[in-house]
C-alpha cells in the first residue's frame, strides 16, 4: 500500500483571510490567483499525479520573431518548471525559430502561418489559427492550451495554479476602472459589442487558456465573430481583445489570473503586486510591427 505523502503545511485560517487587499473570488466562484492565496505544493503534486501536458501557444510572424529567443528562454525558467510541456510557435518564418535548449519533457513544435500587411489582421487571425489547430492537432497532443502574447518575457514562476477550464488575466491598466471606463466595443454594429452597464473586468488579450476544448469553444466563437464584422465592414476597437472580453461576459471563465501573470513596468509597481511573472518587453512598435 503506498505509503501517503504527509500533508504538511500551516492550516488555511477561515478568519483573517491571506488576502485583505485584494479580490480573491468573483461573484460566480471562480478563484483570481493572487501570490498567498493558494499552496503551490498542493496544486503541484496534484497536477503531476495526472501526468498533465500544457501547449503553449505563440505567434512570432514577422519581425515579432525577434522576441522568440528571450521568450522560450525565460519560459524555460519559469513555465509549468517539471511538467510536460509543448511549445507551439505560429511563425510565417521557420528556418527564423532560434534553437533553445530544452529541458526534458518539453518540445518545440513549430506551425508555419502566412502573414498579413496589417499587425492589427495578424493578432485577430491567431483566433482563427488557435481554433483550427485546436481540432486538427492539439486535442490529440495536450490537455491543456495557454495562449500568450510573444513580446513578452517570463520573470517568476507560472505553473499549475493558472489552470482551470477556462482562465482569462485581468488587464494591467483597467484593475482599478469602473466598467464604464473599460475599453470594450460600444458600437453595436459589431459582433464584440458590450453595453455599459454589463461586464466584470476588462481582460488582456495576450494571456488566456484553458482546456482544449473550452479553449476551442472560445477561439472558434471569437474567430465567427470577427469574420461577421468583417463582412460588416467593421473591426472591432481591440481587435480580438475585445471578442475575447465580449466571450468573457456571457461565458464566465472558472479562473482568472491576477496582474501578476502580464504586467507592464511602464505601469508602475503597486504595493498589491506581490510578484511580476510575466513582463511586456518594451517595443519600438513602429520599428517592428508593420515589417
Ligand atoms: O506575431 C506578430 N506579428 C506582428 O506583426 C503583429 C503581431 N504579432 C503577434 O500578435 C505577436 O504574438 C503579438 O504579441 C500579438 C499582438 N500583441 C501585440 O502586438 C502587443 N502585445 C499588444
Amino acid at each position: 500500500m503506498c505509503r501517503k505523502k504527509r500533508m504538511i503545511y500551516k492550516n488555511p485560517q477561515v478568519l483573517n483571510p491571506p488576502r485583505n487587499d485584494v479580490l480573491m473570488m468573483t461573484p460566480w466562484f471562480a478563484p483570481i490567483v493572487w501570490e498567498g492565496t493558494y499552496n503551490f505544493e498542493i496544486l503541484n503534486e496534484q497536477f503531476r499525479q495526472r501526468n498533465v501536458t500544457t501547449g503553449l501557444t505563440v505567434f512570432a510572424i514577422k519581425k515579432y520573431i525577434v522576441f522568440l529567443k528571450q521568450f522560450l528562454e525565460t519560459a524555460e525558467t519559469y513555465f509549468m518548471v517539471g511538467h510536460k510541456v509543448n511549445y507551439y510557435i505560429f511563425t510565417d518564418r521557420p528556418q527564423e525559430v532560434p534553437s533553445v535548449a530544452l529541458k526534458e519533457g518539453r518540445k518545440i513544435v513549430v506551425l508555419q502561418v502566412q502573414n498579413y500587411p496589417r499587425w492589427q489582421e495578424i493578432s485577430m487571425r491567431r483566433m482563427e489559427m488557435i481554433s483550427h489547430f485546436s481540432q486538427q492537432q492539439f486535442i490529440n497532443e495536450v490537455s491543456y492550451l495557454v495562449c500568450v502574447d510573444v513580446d513578452m518575457r517570463f520573470n517568476d514562476q507560472v505553473g499549475v495554479e493558472i489552470l482551470s477550464n477556462l482562465f482569462g488575466t485581468l488587464h494591467p491598466a483597467f484593475y482599478a476602472a469602473e466598467r464604464q471606463s473599460f475599453t470594450y466595443e460600444r458600437r453595436p454594429a459589431s459582433r464584440a459589442y458590450v453595453p455599459h452597464d454589463e461586464g466584470d473586468f476588462y481582460y488582456a488579450g495576450g494571456f488566456f487558456g484553458g482546456t482544449v476544448k473550452e479553449v476551442y469553444k472560445l477561439t472558434k466563437k471569437c474567430n465567427e465573430a470577427i469574420i461577421m464584422d468583417k463582412k460588416n465592414g467593421i473591426e472591432a476597437i481591440w481587435q480580438e481583445e475585445s471578442h475575447l472580453n465580449k466571450y468573457f461576459v456571457y461565458h464566465k471563465p472558472t479562473k482568472i489570473l491576477s496582474l501578476e501573470y502580464l504586467w507592464d513596468d511602464n505601469l508602475g509597481g503597486p504595493e498589491i503586486l506581490r510578484k511580476r511573472r510575466f513582463l511586456a518587453v518594451s517595443k519600438n512598435h513602429a520599428a517592428i510591427r508593420n515589417k
